[in-house]
């Protein structure tokens, strides 16, 4: 891999084949090959937005019709994606090692490459949960439908004549750009509650403010602090700034783990506190080429 030393990768590996046990925490990097935005930096903004103030439970209080355009829309992008090399590799990972994979994904990529949920902690949820937003109503379920109601279909480019004898479809108005305009919807086209009948439903992923899902986390706590010690932690793609996501690099370093971080920018190195006299690694670049080349 151009940029990266392959001394690095022979002593990777050296540690890998002798490695018992191995933790991975993922963020948004890893699907980046996948064509899917990352949240910080460029394409981190959905039309004047900031993903970032879109993934809260006020902005969903304020407007549910804008944050479910939002949602619907990445639940639409990341039903097109395909998994990359990086999901691959890393559900192969699982089949051969004592691995368990930490994501604060949502987009179910690594689901669709087959890695074992077992081994696959999703702290953040997942797009293709939804639960009632109503406080007695305990109402969730899995749902990939797409759109989920109808008032949500992502509008077609409809002033254009198609000739309907050929395959081309109507072109989907890209609604992230801000020149497009977005229609409101109203909040009773909104997905509701067929349990309880009343309750707004709303994406079963965690917004800001908002507790992790406490069996996800017990079950890594029981991974770093029961059984073996774990020997490398990978960091994949994250910026590492969100908590308590990034504070398990800590907890695996202090627990004596090797850490390596792969990784377009340095940033991401810096902030993983990397040091090379302990025998980290960073490897910098596309985690798409990297994961599948040091997992070999
Ligand atoms: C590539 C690449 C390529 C690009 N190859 N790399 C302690 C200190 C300070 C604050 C807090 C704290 N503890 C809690 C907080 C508050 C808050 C928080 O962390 N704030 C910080 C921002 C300061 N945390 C919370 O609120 C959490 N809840 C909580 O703590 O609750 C406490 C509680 C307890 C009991 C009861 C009640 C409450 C919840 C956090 C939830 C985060 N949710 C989101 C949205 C999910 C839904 C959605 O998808 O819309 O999760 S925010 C967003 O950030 C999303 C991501 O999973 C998460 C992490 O982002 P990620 O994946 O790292 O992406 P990016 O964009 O930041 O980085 C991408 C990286 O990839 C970059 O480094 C690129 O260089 C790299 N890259 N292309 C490799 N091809
Ligand atoms: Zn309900």
């Amino acid at each position: 891999i151009p940029g990266i030393a392959q001394a690095d990768i022979d002593s990777f590996y050296q540690a890998l084949k002798s490695s018992n046990r191995i933790l991975a925490l993922c963020g948004a990097g890893l699907s980046a090959a996948s064509g899917l935005p990352t949240f910080r930096g460029a394409g981190g903004l959905w039309r004047t937005h900031d993903a970032m103030s879109l993934a809260t439970p006020e902005a969903f209080a304020v407007d549910p019709g804008l944050v479910w355009q939002f949602y619907s829309y990445r639940r639409h992008m990341a039903l097109k994606a395909d998994p990359n090399r990086a999901h691959f590799a890393l559900a192969e990972l699982a089949k051969r090692k004592d691995f368990l994979c930490i994501s604060q994904n949502v987009d179910g990529l690594s689901q669709r490459a087959n890695h074992p949920s077992s081994s696959l902690k999703l702290i953040h949820g997942s797009l293709f949960d939804v639960k009632c937003t109503d406080f007695y109503c305990t109402h969730t379920e899995a749902n990939f439908t797409d759109p989920i109601v109808p008032a949500l279909e992502i509008p077609t480019i409809d002033d254009r004549e198609i000739d309907p004898t050929s395959n081309t479809t109507r072109e989907e108005v890209d609604i992230s750009d801000i020149n497009v305009k977005l229609t409101d919807v109203p909040v009773k086209d909104l997905p509701h509650c067929p349990t309880c009948e009343t309750g707004l439903l709303r994406p079963g992923v965690v917004w800001f403010g908002e507790a992790l899902p406490s069996a996800t986390m017990d079950s890594i706590e029981d991974f770093l602090s029961s059984g073996p010690k774990v020997d490398i932690m990978l960091v994949i793609g994250t910026s590492a700034t969100v908590h308590p996501a990034a504070g398990y690099i800590e907890a695996a370093r202090y627990k004596g783990a090797r850490i390596a971080v792969i990784n377009m920018e340095d940033e991401a190195a810096h902030r993983s506190g990397l040091d090379f006299d302990r025998g980290d690694w960073f490897f910098r670049g596309d985690a798409a080429k990297v994961v599948p080349e040091i997992l070999k």
